[in-house]
């Protein structure tokens, strides 16, 4: 059967509820299923499901217990490749194939190489028809820390900044000052929950005493990993960010020496640190990456500062960019942003541009 646009709008429909539990699945990646037959000659969805808080169970066996005998000759659409390994769960794929399913329609493949093209096989073995690829690289984008963590073995990077109108992102001697209104506040609250991982430099996280949680109604409790880096180990053991460590998680990356004093005073209380290299002063980002992927973290945020966002750029680690212009200048002694609208690197292409009041919000992607 040929893909068709009902099939196209299916998918967008899986691709929509995959989101539902995005950031909330741990290592795995948020997908979802639906499972659609034909009723009285209408389309309709018998079955839907999403991976599960925490990770498992997955997409699904959870649309297929709510098709029942309804999947059988049903179409199941799935917005990445069914797995194929006894994991701590069964196989999908096996579980597709014993509900009779006679077709599934796939968005992005699984690169993960207990699974990537075996999912497809063993449908296809059992005589299901499969069609690949639809809707692909929409998938991919929701699913671009995953993709990233299995193919890169590093975390995927969103670098975010707020610009003034005349490019600068704050003031030289640190003075507060405000670039954007409520609206992108509460758009970067959403972006943080949708994260794994916030990460800051330690000039920002000593003179801002940010606490860098989700703030959102409804939404405290989807605050990601806070990540400070701190080369010296300068982060006060009075600062919002420490003294709210037990309650969301706070990791600071540093390099100081592992008999540093300071290590256990923060460890003592709750401070999570992460032993790093560091070249010049800085923090080897590459290493660090690696080191949150292999703790099962896929998506990194970098909010801040201008040093920070710079490192991560001059080192090509950067796979989406936002960035936030307000209306105002910010006059006297400012700092320029490392990046603006109009000097983001060509290897980016713009895949969003709207207005959040009277703030602008442009976002890029690695091409
Ligand atoms: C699916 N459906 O909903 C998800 C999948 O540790 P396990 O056994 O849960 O397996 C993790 C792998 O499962 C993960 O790396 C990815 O390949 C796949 N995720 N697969 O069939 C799902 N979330
Ligand atoms: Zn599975």
């Amino acid at each position: 059967m040929a893909v068709s646009a009902l099939d196209r709008r299916y998918m967008a429909a899986a691709i929509r509820l995959a989101r539902w539990h995005e950031g909330r699945t741990g290592s795995n990646p948020s997908v979802a299923t639906l499972i659609v037959r034909e009723i009285d000659g209408k389309p309709v969805i018998v079955g839907r499901g999403v991976t599960a808080i925490g990770g498992r169970p997955h997409a699904e066996p959870q649309a297929l217990a709510e098709a029942g005998d309804l999947a059988r000759g049903a179409t199941a659409y799935v917005t990445l490749e069914p797995c194929a390994h006894h994991g701590r769960t069964p196989p999908c794929a096996e579980a597709l194939v014993a509900s009779g399913v006679a077709r599934v329609v796939a968005a992005a493949t699984d690169p993960d190489e207990r699974v990537s093209g075996r999912g497809y096989a063993v449908l296809r073995a059992a005589g299901i028809e499969v069609d690949e690829g639809v809707l692909a690289s929409e998938a991919a984008r929701d699913l671009a820390g995953y993709l990233t963590r299995r193919m890169k073995n590093r975390a995927h990077v969103t670098l975010k900044l707020a610009i003034s109108n005349n490019g600068k992102i704050g003031r030289r001697d640190g003075s507060q000052v405000a670039i954007t209104g409520e609206i992108a506040r509460n758009q970067v609250h959403a972006l943080r929950a949708r994260s794994d991982v916030i990460l800051i430099g330690a000039g920002t996280a000593i003179n801002d005493d940010p606490e860098l949680t989700c703030r959102l109604p409804g939404l405290e409790d989807r605050s990601p990993v806070r990540l400070v880096l701190d080369t010296y180990l300068r982060m006060p053991a009075r600062s919002k960010l420490v003294a709210t460590a037990r309650d969301v998680p706070l990791w600071i990356a540093t390099a100081a020496a592992p008999d540093d004093p300071r290590r256990a005073e923060l460890a003592a209380l709750g401070v999570e640190l992460i032993a790093c290299d560091a070249h010049d002063g800085r923090i080897a980002l590459p290493e660090l990456l690696e080191d949150i992927a292999a703790r099962g973290l896929s998506t990194v945020f970098v909010e801040g500062g201008a040093e920070v966002a710079q490192a991560f750029l001059t080192e090509d680690l950067v796979d989406r960019i936002i960035l936030l212009t307000g209306e105002a200048d910010i006059d006297g002694e400012a700092v320029n942003a490392p990046v603006t609208r109009t000097t983001v690197p060509e290897a980016f292409r713009p895949v969003a541009s709207m207005r959040y009041g009277a703030d602008q919000m442009d976002e890029f992607e690695r091409a």
